[in-house]
């Protein structure tokens, strides 16, 4: 009889797709492709499986440096919603939550995709204000959200305490129903396995050292811990690391890096029916369906590659919570985990081409690129099929920040400032 453990079923596909063995675990590289993919997440996985689906470039690879998913498209917290403010943010975030929306019959595999809405709690009346702000703005873009009293909130989440005499009293909350989570491992495996399936190589354990450029300046391939692989495409996906990856090729960014972690407790029956964020306090919850609570902190005040966070970032989160949801103070942390998050000054994140031909970039989702996975990666593939940008990435571009044309979404996530 053969025997599975929890990794290697998982390393199938969840049990849900018996026979199914990825093909690229000892994949060789070829020695040149039509695009290369740098960066094994979500959105360099689903890049490459839009090229090949939707725009007829199958010879990809995907590069990257670990193993795929293990950057922070495994780390976070999958909080998915798309109550941005500005109008060019609600065309993004809302263009992937609609392929959210046809996923996992998309690639034909679970991503555990749930609407179970997202409310983010206000605590002062400078909240209230900028949240009444946030629902006036998504409406008239066509996003839902809406105003909720105390009241409403406690009865859409029961746990959630709204004793006015708290440290954090609630005064209202902004609801999203289309938001939700999905599962996040599930999001890397589903496009690796669709993009395996049209031809596209994944190559883990390969570490881009270089990116070579030809006698006019265009990229000619990337130099590996595998060898030179040769491209005129080459599409940087390397959130946490992108000015390292881009510093390769004398491109500048401004961006830092920030470390951002999050925990989850022992699992328990179904207690916890939605997403809660408090962007004051900097906590945000919810249930997973092994039955954690999913709990993030914010980030870090320093720059730092460490993929772990400050101790007492957490337990200020911890804090926060226990106040929030006094049943839960009881219960006990299962594990702890950081990742490393790219910022932009605006907190908006940058699907671009590059000064250097043939070098595209997709980074700066800082703390909230999890929800965006479908729509950069599709933005991504385009940007680079096409060699411009789609009208929905056309805003984000690296010259912004030299002429000033800021979408500054700083307010925008619990976590972002
Ligand atoms: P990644 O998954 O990080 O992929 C980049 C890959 O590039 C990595 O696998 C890395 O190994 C690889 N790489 C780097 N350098 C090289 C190199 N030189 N050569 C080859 N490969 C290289 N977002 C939300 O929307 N909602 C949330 O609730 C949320 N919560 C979060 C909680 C935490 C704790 C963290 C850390 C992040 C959170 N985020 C959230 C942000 C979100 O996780 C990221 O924005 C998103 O996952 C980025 O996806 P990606 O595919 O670009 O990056
Ligand atoms: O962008 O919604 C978000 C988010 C939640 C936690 C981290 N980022």
């Amino acid at each position: 009889m053969q025997r599975f453990s929890a990794f290697s079923l998982f390393r199938q596909g969840l049990g849900g797709h018996k026979g199914w063995k990825p093909q690229w675990r000892n994949a060789s590289p070829k020695a040149a492709y039509d695009a290369i993919i740098v960066g094994g997440g979500g959105h360099g996985l689903g890049a490459a499986y839009y090229l090949a689906s939707q725009f007829g470039i199958r010879n990809v690879a995907v590069v990257e440096k670990g193993w795929i998913g293990g950057g922070n498209t495994g780390r976070n917290t999958t909080i998915i919603r798309s109550n941005y403010l500005f109008d060019e943010s609600a065309a993004l975030y809302d263009h992937a939550l609609k392929m959210w929306e046809g996923l996992s019959q998309e690639l034909n595999y679970n991503v555990m995709f749930s609407q179970r809405g997202v409310m983010m709690l206000a605590h002062n009346i400078h909240d209230v204000q900028v949240f009444k702000r946030h629902v006036h703005a998504n409406r008239i873009n066509g996003v839902d959200n809406e105003w909720l009293t105390p009241e409403q909130a406690k009865e859409f989440c029961p746990p959630l305490n709204i004793e006015p005499n708290m440290r954090y009293p609630v005064l209202g909350a902004a609801l999203q129903r289309r938001g939700g989570t999905a599962r996040h491992d599930a999001v890397a495996w589903g496009y690796a396995r669709a993009a395996d399936a049209l031809g596209v190589d994944i190559i883990e354990n390969c570490e881009v050292t270089g990116i070579r450029r030809d006698a006019s300046g265009a990229v000619s391939g990337v130099e590996t811990t595998r060898g030179f692989i040769g491209s005129k495409r080459v599409g940087v996906s390397a959130a946490g690391h992108t000015s390292v990856v881009l510093g390769m090729a004398d491109v500048r960014l401004p961006l830092e890096s920030y470390p951002l972690q999050a925990l989850v407790s022992e699992p328990v029956k179904p207690v916890f029916p939605c997403v809660v964020m408090s962007n004051t306090i900097h906590a945000y919850m919810s249930q997973s369906d092994k039955g954690e609570l999913v709990i993030g902190a914010g980030t870090d005040a320093y720059t730092s590659y460490t993929q772990r966070g400050g101790l007492h970032i957490a337990t200020h989160t911890l804090e926060a919570i226990c106040e929030l949801f006094p049943q839960f103070r009881r219960m006990r942390m299962l594990r702890s985990w950081g990742g490393i998050v790219d910022v932009t000054p605006d907190r908006s994140p940058i699907i671009a081409k590059t000064p250097v031909p043939g070098l595209y970039v997709n980074c700066g989702w800082g703390t909230g690129g999890f929800k965006a996975t479908p729509g950069a990666a599709h933005l991504l593939a385009h940007t680079m099929a096409k060699d411009e940008p789609h009208p929905i990435n056309a805003p984000y571009t690296i010259e912004r920040f030299r002429d000033g044309f800021m979408i500054d979404e700083a307010a925008a996530a619990a976590v972002a400032h």
